[in-house]
């Protein structure tokens, strides 16, 4: 059982059997290892000596030290180990970071600066990413493995240290590898500036909730054979909050989240699917729940009874509990959206919501009350889909303003979905009619480089890596939503668009009904970006811009492209890097489902990157 608790003022954790935490009282106290009064330049001598004295200083004064909020440096130390864990009756040796599931979690005030030691002790070649931080000049800890840094390899270690700017609310960690993410993931937690205020009422508690997905077997060796037999990988047997499936799953008895409340009291739930390749609904049985916060962006407040939710996006909801005790508990349950054609895992997830009952009432028996089941959209309800992800608007008042590109320096237009590979002579393929599955952006099947693009590009090593010629359209126009082509083969390849500093950039993602129209989650790193337009059917140029909202539209990292439609987003790069863009469905990842934009340095001092730290990993 899991219930960790944060309030703005007071981090208070409570820590159960599988979810370990230290208890804090408050930020004075440090995470882990040593915090830091800095805005001196790391590793220098003069740095440590602040340090020290830093240190001295906080260690007399620690309220003076926090008089006014000032920018701090957190460090955490992340050992990724094998650990053993149970769930549905069977134990799995899995990659863990300290040896927890779901991982630690990092906490951070906007501004910190974060550096994250990470250690591996496992056999896997392993990177993390930190999902939907803008990694500021600092694409070098971003950590998509072979796009920003080669991975980090078995004994080796690299320390992952940037700056959390302009962003408060939820984001989360995960390995960027292969399908390791599976269990590698933690959530993050932006608070506010010190005496910064929501811009909604101060919840009386805050409380992560963290969606997984649980397959029995190896996944490892799942995504491996699938990748060779051209066929889908198996599904999973599970869903998982805070790691746990609940009741409706074999043996999962005493595996459930279980969050007790206090009647009266506003709780802020912080919603992060994780899950590899489903995107979920979520729905507490009956309470409504207000959405104010999406990717670590403030909303306009919008009540619902369900959210929908996809892997790489967070969602921070107020949950309100009733003012008196029922005698009833009541079902927080997540099962997915789907929407392809391949089978999916159709199990729930469920934990549980219980009433804490006042003092005086404590002494009488404690007896089992009935569960009340949370109600949940069918399966492929793509209306609810659609009219949930319209009602996310950018705040866009004076204090969050929603600073949408108004004019467009480039315009994309990106078909996304399935394709085909041929098969290898002398195999035998379990693709459609004897091929390999595969994935493409305009029809670019991603294939991964042997050394990592960032690198390649800072050093003008592009050569053999990577051609700079990602087509800006589709090579061949179809009905991209109608009957599709005969030829559905896609094209194996390393291409990125370059774009100069400060490109504002509008891109257009349409969805294919190659193989089946279905909704993919594109993610992309190092911006957030907004999304002006979405639609059913294939995008009108002459007809859907007109209808675009430049005005309080979603600023997101993560944005379901609609099943058999199309979204428009608009984002400026004003991030000198390598940005990975991709589907955030692994499975479609694995299948080539990803492009990266390569942004160039600007002329001004602050709008270059900097050279890569001593420690990057070498392939
Ligand atoms: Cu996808």
């Amino acid at each position: 059982m899991t219930i960790s608790c944060i309030s703005n003022q007071n981090i208070v954790y409570y820590p159960f059997s599988q979810y370990h935490f230290r208890i804090l009282n408050s930020f004075k106290g440090n995470l882990k290892g040593t915090m830091m009064v800095s805005s001196l330049p790391p590793y220098s001598s003069a740095f440590f000596r602040a340090v020290l004295l830093a240190l001295s200083v906080l260690w007399l004064l620690p309220e003076m030290a926090f008089a006014k909020h000032a920018a701090i440096t957190r460090h955490y130390k992340f050992d990724i180990k094998m650990q053993n864990v149970t769930r549905l009756c069977q134990t799995k040796n899995i990659v863990t970071i300290n040896g927890q599931f779901p991982g630690p979690r990092i906490i951070a005030r906007e501004g910190d600066r974060l550096v994250v030691k990470v250690v591996n002790h496992v056999q896997y070649n392993v990177s993390l990413h930190w999902h939907g931080v803008r990694q500021l000049r600092s694409g070098w800890a971003d950590g998509p493995a072979y796009v920003t840094q080669c991975p980090i390899q078995t004994g080796q270690s690299y320390v992952y240290n940037f700056t959390v700017t302009g962003q408060r609310g939820t984001l989360f960690w995960h390995a960027h590898i292969s399908w390791l993410r599976v269990t590698v993931y933690g959530p993050i937690v932006i608070l506010p500036k010190r005496h910064a205020s929501y811009p909604f009422p101060q919840p009386f508690r805050e409380v992560p909730i963290i969606f997984g997905e649980w397959w029995k077997a190896d996944t490892e060796t799942i995504i491996s054979q699938a990748l060779q037999t051209g066929g889908a990988p198996n599904i999973s047997d599970a869903y998982t909050i805070n790691g746990l499936p609940g009741p409706s799953y074999n043996c999962s008895a005493k595996d459930i989240f279980k969050l007790k409340v206090k009647p009266g009291k506003t709780y802020l739930l912080r919603l992060i699917n994780a899950a590899l390749n489903d995107e979920l609904f979520f729905s507490i049985a009956n309470h409504t729940l207000t959405v104010v916060e999406a990717d670590a962006i403030y909303v306009k407040p919008f009540k619902t009874q369900i959210a929908l939710i996809s892997p790489g996006q967070t969602t921070n909801v107020l949950l309100r509990a009733k003012s008196k005790v029922p005698s009833t508990t009541f079902a927080m349950s997540a099962r997915p959206y789907a929407t392809g054609p391949a089978a999916f895992d159709n199990t729930t997830t469920t934990g549980i919501l219980e009433y804490e009952k006042s003092s005086s009432a404590s002494n009488s028996t404690i007896k089992k009350l009935p569960l009340l089941k949370a109600a949940l959209p069918k399966f492929n309800d793509s209306t609810f889909a659609m009219k949930f992800n319209k009602k996310i608007r950018s705040l866009a008042s004076a204090k969050f303003p929603a600073n949408v590109p108004k004019k467009v320096d480039r315009r994309f237009f990106f078909t996304v979905g399935l394709g085909t590979l041929p098969c290898p002579q002398n195999q035998a393929c379990q693709g459609p009619n004897n091929t390999k599955l595969a994935a493409s952006v305009n029809n670019v099947s991603f294939v991964q480089p042997n050394i990592a693009l960032l690198q390649a590009h800072f050093f003008n090593k592009a050569k053999g890596v990577f051609t700079s010629d990602f087509p800006a359209n589709p090579l061949i126009k179809f009905n991209y939503t109608g009957t599709p082509p005969r030829n559905i083969m896609v094209k194996n390849d390393t291409k990125v668009v370059v774009l100069p500093f400060n490109t504002s950039v509008e891109l257009v993602m349409q969805d294919t009904s190659i193989i089946g129209a279905e909704s993919h989650p594109l993610h992309l790193h190092g911006f957030n970006f907004f999304m002006v337009g979405q639609g059913i059917g294939n995008f009108n140029p002459n007809n859907d811009p007109a209808k675009f909202n430049l005005v309080d539209p979603a600023e997101r990292n993560t944005v379901g492209v609609p099943s058999g439609g199309w979204v428009a987003i608009r984002f400026l790069a004003d991030n000198p890097g390598v940005w990975f863009m991709h589907c955030h469905l692994e499975v479609h990842t694995s299948w080539g489902l990803k492009m990266a934009w390569v942004v160039n340095d600007g002329k001004g001092r602050k709008q270059k990157l900097p050279p890569p730290p001593s420690d990057l990993p070498k392939c």
